[in-house]
């Protein structure tokens, strides 16, 4: 089977969710939440990040803007168990996509998401979109209700 490319299986699962979100591919980097900003031309707040963890052998996929840093302490109060970092393999075996293009939503498997309060502040935000080089932009609360989040202040400081 021919191997589908991280941002039309994001476009197809946005739409599967009902959600009318454009991908959009850059030219320049959107790996980070800081060369995502820069090439969107949005603050780095306005950029949603989706940060990986694993909890045993489940996934837990927490959004967070990206100026804000996620305190491990407060995932694993609101998982109910111990959280690690996932690996770049574990990442890529849980959701389907590699480091640096994770999606909120769209995942190959099943995947706990999570929402941190803060990030609700924004009006719209830049998510990953399955590549180092696609996003898609989204109201946080849209994303909260399609991807069914639990929302928990999950900052640090
Ligand atoms: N496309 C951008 C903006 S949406 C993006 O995906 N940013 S991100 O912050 O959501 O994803 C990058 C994150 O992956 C980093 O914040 C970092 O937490 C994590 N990461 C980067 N390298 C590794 C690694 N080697 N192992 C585990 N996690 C990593």
């Amino acid at each position: 089977m021919a191997k589908v490319r991280g941002p039309d299986r994001v476009r197809a699962a946005l739409r599967a969710l009902g959600l009318d979100c454009d991908v959009v591919t850059l030219p320049d980097s959107t790996r980070t939440a800081d060369e995502a900003a820069r090439a969107v031309g949005c603050s780095v707040g306005e950029i949603a990040k989706s940060l990986v963890f694993r909890a045993g052998e489940r996934a837990v996929v927490a959004v967070l803007s990206g100026e804000d840093r996620l305190d491990p302490a407060k995932l694993a109060a609101a998982v109910g168990s111990e959280v690690a970092r996932a690996d770049a393999r574990f990442v890529r075996d849980a959701t389907g996509f590699a480091i640096g293009g994770v999606p909120p939503v769209g995942h190959s498997g099943p995947v706990t998401l999570f929402m941190d309060t803060r990030l609700l502040r924004y009006r719209r935000v830049w998510a990953a979109a399955g590549s180092p080089h696609a996003v898609f932009a989204i109201e946080p609360d849209r994303l909260r209700e399609a991807g069914g989040a639990a929302v928990a202040d999950l900052g640090a400081g």
